[in-house]
């Protein structure tokens, strides 16, 4: 330091006697910053007599870290005496609430899902994933839908590429032969997801809902089977029986296939829900074609299996009375937070 600079004794004083945080940081600036003169000290050391320039360095750094030691002492000091000051001024009040911190919860969809999750693996279900977009193959082909069937149109699908070879998955079906190719028998999975689907919306109808695909392979597994888990899947949510209706569906993955209806449970003679019908489709299912084993590397003379495709979101719906399957995916926070 020259003579013209404090002496470093009068800048220890100063950091010791600062006032505020904001005069120390302005001092430690000054003092320990680039431009300071302890940067300056030790740039200057090249240019010293090679034997004084071993003391000159170790005096420097020893000025550098007791001056940072210095400031954050005094940083200390003031924060401690600012509060104290606080807690003992006028308008401190211990016994005043917290702010308050703002909770999240899950959406009713993921609560529903985890529930479905956890009432199947304990009756030694696998839970599975698969790709929302998806190949021809595992939406189509592998489901016993070829090219040109009129099946494709059942769901209006979104086509991603102009040649139609890659999909928005419009169910959760496709999933059915990930799992085939991936278990070999005897397995049972469920795989619930997001699909989406081309369609003008109404208070049951979205462009993007969730699913949940069940599939269960196995020696001799029968209708019966099929009836017993539905029952189990619907007494497990609801918590009690509810009305339901079997009859007869066509979809060309099973052989026999059922629609399972759920009683409409927001009126008695008919409404925008069930359009006007007092029944909410809810649960469509069946038993594998063979042709969908085959495709899946199963041989059907050996083995068969039974699926189901469970309308997660109307399920949901009729779970918390929601009259309109819109407000799922609204992003609406009054909504959610009646889920808490
Ligand atoms: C299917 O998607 C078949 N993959 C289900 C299946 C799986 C059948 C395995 C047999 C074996 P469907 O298109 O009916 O089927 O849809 C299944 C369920 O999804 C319906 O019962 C309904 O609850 C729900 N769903 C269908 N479309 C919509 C929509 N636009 N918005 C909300 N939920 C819907």
């Amino acid at each position: 330091m020259s003579d013209s600079t404090p002496s470093f004794e009068s800048v220890l004083a100063a950091v010791r006697a600062a006032g505020d945080a904001a005069s120390l940081r302005a001092l430690e600036r000054e003092q320990l910053g680039k431009e300071g003169p302890i940067a300056a000290l030790l740039a200057s050391i090249p240019t010293l007599p090679p034997e004084s320039r071993k003391e000159a360095g170790q005096r420097a750094n020893r000025m550098k870290s007791e001056l940072a030691a210095a400031v954050a002492e005094r940083l200390q000091q003031l924060e401690e005496a600012q509060l104290a000051a606080e807690r003992s001024g006028a308008g401190f009040d211990a016994t005043l609430p917290a702010a308050r911190v703002e909770r999240g919860s899950l959406h009713p969809l993921t609560q529903v899902t985890r529930e479905l999750e956890d009432l199947f693996t304990s009756m030694g279900y696998t839970v599975l994933d698969g790709p929302e977009v998806e190949l021809d193959w595992y939406n189509f082909e592998a489901l016993n839908i070829p090219r040109d069937h009129p099946a494709r149109d059942m769901q209006d699908t979104f086509r991603c590429d102009p040649a139609g070879n890659v999909v928005l998955r419009p169910h959760t079906s496709p999933v059915q032969v990930r799992a085939m190719e991936r278990m070999r028998p005897p397995f049972r999975a469920i795989a619930p997801g997001k699909v989406f689907r081309q369609e003008s919306t109404d208070a049951s109808h979205e462009h993007t809902f969730h699913q949940m695909e069940g599939l269960v392979v196995g020696k001799d597994i029968s209708v019966g089977h099929l009836i017993g888990a539905m029952k189990t899947l619907l007494r497990g949510v609801f918590g009690r029986e509810i009305e339901i209706r079997l009859r007869p569906g066509y979809f060309p993955f099973v052989e026999p296939g059922f629609e399972l209806d759920a009683r409409c449970p927001f009126c008695k003679s008919g409404c925008r829900v069930c359009k006007q019908s007092t029944w909410i489709e809810l649960l469509p299912c069946g038993m594998v074609h063979p042709n969908v084993l085959r495709a899946g590397n199963i041989d059907p003379a050996e083995w068969s299996g039974f699926a189901f495709g469970l309308g997660l979101s109307r399920l949901v719906m009729l779970r918390h009375g929601i009259d309109d399957v819109r407000h799922l995916l609204s992003g609406d926070v009054r909504f959610l937070e009646q889920f808490r």
